[in-house]
């Protein structure tokens, strides 16, 4: 529900943070959308950035702890990763981040998934609806708005790879039913 969703994605946000939020519609269905979503131990599948991700402890309940390596053209090597939230019921998934060497110090992101009626607007089938926000340390030396451009344009390039390897998988089962 509208209430629910709200809950998830109101922060506490300290003078030197900032928060913002990506929303992205998906046409392909939720369980679909999820399949990769709720994969805390492979977050490469759908985020170009991370080049490998291991598992140090909890495998994937609540405070499993990850640490990803990154690509290389990024300020940014490495990072390590609490599983705060992860929802099998309400589609939620959250995680903070916990160190590493990069820039984005107490970042936290919550990422919930909606049904939607009608994906693409074209009225050929169920699609979904992801909002993902974060909360973030500004950095030293750069502004508020500086820090939601960098943050913003990693999360919407997550989420686009998101909707294409869905919309993918959703075309090659419905391929598969098709040829029973
Ligand atoms: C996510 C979201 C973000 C990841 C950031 C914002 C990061 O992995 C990258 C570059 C950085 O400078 C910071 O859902 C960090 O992963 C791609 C290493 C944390």
């Amino acid at each position: 529900t509208r209430s629910a969703a709200a809950l998830y994605h109101t922060y506490a946000v300290g003078p030197d943070q900032c928060c913002s939020a990506v929303v992205q519609r998906i046409d392909a269905p939720l369980p679909t959308v999820w399949s990769f979503v709720r994969r805390f131990d492979h977050p490469q599948a759908y985020k170009h950035f991370v080049k490998s991700c291991h598992v140090l402890a909890g495998d994937r309940d609540v405070g499993a702890l990850r640490e990803i390596r990154v690509v290389s053209g990024l300020p940014a090597a490495n990072s390590t990763e609490r599983l705060e939230i992860l929802d099998d019921e309400r589609h939620v998934i959250s995680f903070s981040v916990v160190g590493g060497d990069h820039r984005l110090a107490n970042y936290r992101s919550v990422t919930t998934l909606h049904p939607s009626a009608d994906g693409d607007g074209h009225g050929d089938g169920e699609g979904t609806v992801v909002v993902e926000s974060y909360v973030v340390d500004v950095p030293p030396g750069n502004t508020k708005e500086e820090t939601c451009v960098f943050v913003d344009t990693i999360v919407r390039c997550n989420l686009q790879s998101l909707s294409q390897i869905s919309r993918n998988l959703a075309r090659n089962i419905n391929d598969g039913n098709n040829n029973n």
